[in-house]
């Protein structure tokens, strides 16, 4: 009876343990986004120095789907910023990882407006992507935040 009763215990502590390992398994590949998040298309540069907009070739944004992306950047007044030079950079801030692409501003489309080529996500959840904006000797990043499914 004694052997029964450990082998029982041995029995439920192991049902226990692969039921929390499957759990924090479930958690990690979870998405859990920090509550206030912005995910506004539209937003100012972390300096304030410019109002960036994104338009997406494809909308929604379906995972795994190449396009493209059009940046429209303006000073903080209201005028259209036409010499930038912009770098893209992206990830999942939860996963520590990066774009599977390396997008890129392909053409100066006039008025403040940039296309952005290589878009690709590979999974849903929380991505970051930020444009590094540099418009005569003027540098400052804005950040936006998309939840994908
Ligand atoms: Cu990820």
């Amino acid at each position: 009876m004694p052997r029964y009763r450990f082998s029982f215990i041995a029995l439920l502590l192991s049902i226990m343990l692969i039921a929390g390992c499957a759990g924090s398994m479930a958690m990690h590949s979870q998405s859990n986004p920090p509550a206030e998040l912005d995910y506004s298309t539209t937003r100012a540069s972390d300096e304030g120095r410019f109002v960036v907009s994104f338009t997406s070739a494809l909308d929604p944004i379906a995972i795994n789907q190449m396009h493209s992306w059009t940046l429209h950047v303006e000073t903080a007044d209201g005028a259209p910023v036409e010499n930038a030079v912009i770098q893209v950079s992206g990830g999942m801030p939860e996963h520590f990882h990066g774009m599977p692409t390396q997008p890129r501003v392909t053409q100066n489309l006039g008025g403040g407006d940039y296309l952005v080529e290589g878009m690709r996500f590979q999974m849903g959840g929380w991505w970051t992507v930020t444009f590094a904006i540099d418009a005569d000797s003027v540098q400052d990043s804005v950040t936006f935040n998309l939840r994908l499914r």
